[in-house]
């Protein structure tokens, strides 16, 4: 990323602290048997939302055995959440569940300001690390594909209100709204389709070469990129903030006499709604050519949140068809706690520990390294014993 797209980002944070947008957040919790798990989601929409540049005012959690079809929230929330925004001031609400497009078009219509979901907010967060085509092609995909519908209603309602009938002037705005929408769907899709043929021509190029392919994969702010760093010697953008990093990175590092490729990737996030993920299908294909996946995993966390992002973690390398003997499990930050913190998370990951190979280290001071690409010689070793030949020769 170059220092001048930096710096650009540093002044447009300080701008947003100055005028923040005064934020609601707002929940529908369907299982009531979850006394925990949605406190941490919450905790982690807060995070996203002050990231994307928003004060959070207020939080608002509803228990309701299924959402409402109109409003998400119940019909009493709908007045009591019209309430709050009187007094407190709210310029926008952001909801967790993500919402569909009717229940978004009524809900900014009975608040009067902007209703945005999960899904929307992460958009606005990659919108701001996009610096790539690829990147940006997808983050269009990603929000054409969620607006279709929306923007339909939308314009299906203004024509039903306005100028109703066959052959009018709204029947006319109406098609056209929607033919300029699945043009541009289409033309981002045919963009990205040429794109996807020339990644997967790389991907092809590199699988031929023979070389190890592995490949860093885990929660955004995992310590992916400062791990990438740490092996091959870049500096490519570390900036604590979510989804720095948007399309993959590969590199050819050479340790000792084996030569292999080391892929940095898009960042995960809780309750990925499958869209986003077939939008950004062109980087995450990277994760699926591997040889061998890094699980990173950021230990510092609270044990609850650390548990729930490796659950989740594993969710989607499942999903993708990664299976369980191409995965280590990288513990990571073990700079940022002492060793007594350390044992009791090992203890609490005793599930996954048993599975799973593990590593403990810091790409902070460096602590780890050793014995973590020690860990990938050997799965090397037990899984793909040809490639670790071929490499060999080759170097
Ligand atoms: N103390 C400490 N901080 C770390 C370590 N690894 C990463 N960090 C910090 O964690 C934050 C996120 O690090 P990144 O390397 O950007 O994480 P990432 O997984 O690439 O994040 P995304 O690109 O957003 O998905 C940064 O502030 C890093 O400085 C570590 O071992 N110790
Ligand atoms: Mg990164």
């Amino acid at each position: 990323m170059p220092r001048s797209y930096l710096r650009k980002l540093k002044i447009l944070e300080v701008f947003q602290k100055i005028v923040l947008k005064r934020a609601l957040l707002c929940m529908v919790k369907t299982n009531p048997h979850d006394h925990t798990l949605y406190k941490l989601r919450l905790q982690e929409l807060e995070k996203l939302a002050e990231v994307a540049g928003y004060k959070v005012v207020e939080r608002v959690v509803q228990v309701r055995r299924r959402e409402h079809s109109s409003f998400c929230v119940g019909k009493g929330k709908v007045d009591e959440i019209k309430d709050l925004i009187r007094d407190k001031n709210i310029d926008i609400v952001i909801f967790y569940n993500i919402l569909k497009s009717n229940q978004k078009y009524n809900l900014e219509k009975a608040f009067e300001v902007q209703v945005i979901d999960r899904y929307d907010l992460i958009l606005e967060i990659f919108d701001k690390s996009a610096s790539d085509k690829i990147s940006k092609l997808q983050i269009e995909l990603a929000r054409l594909t969620k607006a279709f519908p929306y923007e339909k209603l939308k314009a299906g309602i203004r024509y039903l209100t306005e100028h109703p009938g066959k052959k009018s002037m709204g029947e006319y705005a109406y098609h056209s709204v929607i033919k300029q929408l699945r043009k541009r769907i289409k033309r981002v899709k045919s963009e990205l389709g040429v794109l996807r043929e020339i990644h997967e021509k790389r991907i092809r190029e590199r699988k031929e070469k023979g070389k190890p392919i592995i490949c860093l994969t885990g929660f955004y702010g995992a310590g992916k990129t400062s791990i990438f760093n740490r092996l091959t010697g870049l500096s490519k953008p570390v900036t604590g903030r979510p989804f720095t990093t948007l399309s993959s990175k590969y590199y050819l590092i050479n340790n000792h006499t084996l030569e292999m490729f080391i892929i940095d990737t898009i960042g995960f996030a809780l309750d990925l709604d499958p869209r986003l993920v077939e939008s950004f299908n062109l980087t995450l294909n990277d994760i699926k050519a591997s040889d061998i996946v890094l699980l990173i995993v950021d230990i510092s966390d609270p044990i609850g949140i650390l548990l729930l992002k490796l659950k989740t973690s594993l969710q989607i390398l499942r999903d993708l068809g990664v299976t369980h003997d191409k995965i280590i499990l990288v513990l990571n930050k073990i700079d940022k706690i002492n060793e007594s913190e350390i044992k009791k998370k090992i203890v609490f990951l005793h599930g996954y520990i048993s599975v799973f190979e593990y590593v403990l280290v810091s790409a902070k001071t460096g602590e780890g390294f050793e014995d973590l690409l020690n860990k990938i010689y050997r799965k090397l070793y037990e899984t793909k014993p040809a490639l670790l030949q071929v490499a060999s020769d080759t170097t």
